[in-house]
């Protein structure tokens, strides 16, 4: 049996490899992100979701980042949940636009079982009954809930890692990675597709995002979804002014990502509004193949559908459809 000593030490290779794969030259790095790129995917397909903030605001939870943390005066006020008719009425709105998975985010710390979570229960049904995939975002469940979920037609559940395990502590305190990772068991269990990345630009070193994506990279299976986003700075919240991230940043974590997890869907998901064309077109040559569409993420904005959608006639994209 291996001792604690021999899997830090396998633990430690693993974020030094990574860390190796992100301090290469970066055509190197786009070069074999994109060779992994197309052996696995159509390179001309991209995945298209729209998201809804189905409960906004007043959230338990201290992440550092978000607007929706009842500790920080952020320009987001805490409003009841939505009605199921409004979220449906969205969904139908989302597969005009060409969405094929509509997100529904609730700025909950974790899943109560009641009211609230049945109502949840009737979105997803009424959604995935318009033809949608499904995916919700809520915060940490238990088993039980997770099948509830998956009974009532679930196809992703979004849970992220948020940080490399040496930067966590300075960007959360009310919950730990262990917990995020204890809850992404769940999902998995229940049989829901796994939906799971992290956030850059939170004034992490480069070993705190090899350790993210060495982390997620040893899931087991892998996520067939990995968001990575880049901070939306929100103005009232510990990290409105933190330096923002450079483009190279954003392009060599997503290469590394394809490399290390070739078969999964890989989102460019928030901040996009801050990267220029050029910038998400070379994310999305070195292996990003998912985007956020519709004018708003959860609580700041998102480019416009037009300017999307001549970004992929200049690249000769398509919306995946299924
Ligand atoms: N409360 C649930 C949770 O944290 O899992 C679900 C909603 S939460 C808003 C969903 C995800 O949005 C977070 O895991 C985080 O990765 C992302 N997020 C939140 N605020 C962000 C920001 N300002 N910039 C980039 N991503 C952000
Ligand atoms: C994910 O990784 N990014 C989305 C989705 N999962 C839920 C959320 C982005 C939120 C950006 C900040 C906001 O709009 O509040
Ligand atoms: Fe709450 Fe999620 Fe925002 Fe953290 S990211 S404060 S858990 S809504």
């Amino acid at each position: 049996m291996a001792t604690t000593t021999d899997s830090a030490v396998r633990a430690k290779t693993t974020v030094d490899e990574v860390a190796a794969l992100l301090a290469r030259p970066l055509f190197e790095l786009l070069f074999e992100a994109a060779s992994v790129h197309r052996r696995h995917h159509d390179p001309n397909k991209v995945q298209c979701s729209q998201l809804m903030n189905i409960k906004t605001g007043g959230c338990p939870e201290d992440c550092s980042y978000c607007s929706q943390s009842a500790h920080y005066a952020t320009a987001v006020e805490r409003e009841p949940m939505q009605a199921v008719d409004e979220v449906v009425a969205d969904a139908r709105r989302a597969r005009e636009n060409g969405a094929d998975r509509f997100c529904m985010g609730a700025a909950w710390r974790e899943v109560r079982d009641g009211a609230e979570f049945d109502r949840v229960l009737e979105m997803v049904r009424e959604v995935k009954e318009l033809g949608l995939e499904t995916c919700v975002t809520l915060g940490m469940l238990n088993d039980d809930q997770a099948r509830r979920l998956k009974e009532a037609g679930l196809d992703y559940y979004n849970h992220n890692l948020d940080t490399g395990r040496s930067h966590y502590d300075a960007i959360i305190s009310t919950r730990t990675l262990d917990d995020r990772l204890r809850t992404v068991e769940s999902v998995r269990r229940a049989g829901v597709s796994v939906c799971c990345g992290g956030i850059l630009g939170m004034g992490e070193s480069q070993t705190a995002r090899a350790e993210l994506l060495a982390e997620l990279a040893g899931l087991d299976p892998q996520p067939e979804s990995v968001p990575i986003n880049a901070l939306v700075p929100v103005e009232g919240t510990p990290l409105a002014d933190v330096q923002p991230l450079d483009w190279t940043d954003m392009v060599r974590t997503i290469a590394a990502a394809r490399i290390l997890m070739p078969r999964a869907v890989l989102r460019l998901s928030a901040g996009r509004t801050e990267m220029t064309e050029e910038g998400q077109a070379l994310c999305l040559f070195a292996g990003a193949n998912s985007i956020f569409v519709g004018d708003e993420l959860l609580t700041t904005p998102n480019p416009a559908p037009a300017s999307d959608a001549a970004l992929f006639a200049k690249l000769g994209l398509e919306a995946l459809q299924r």
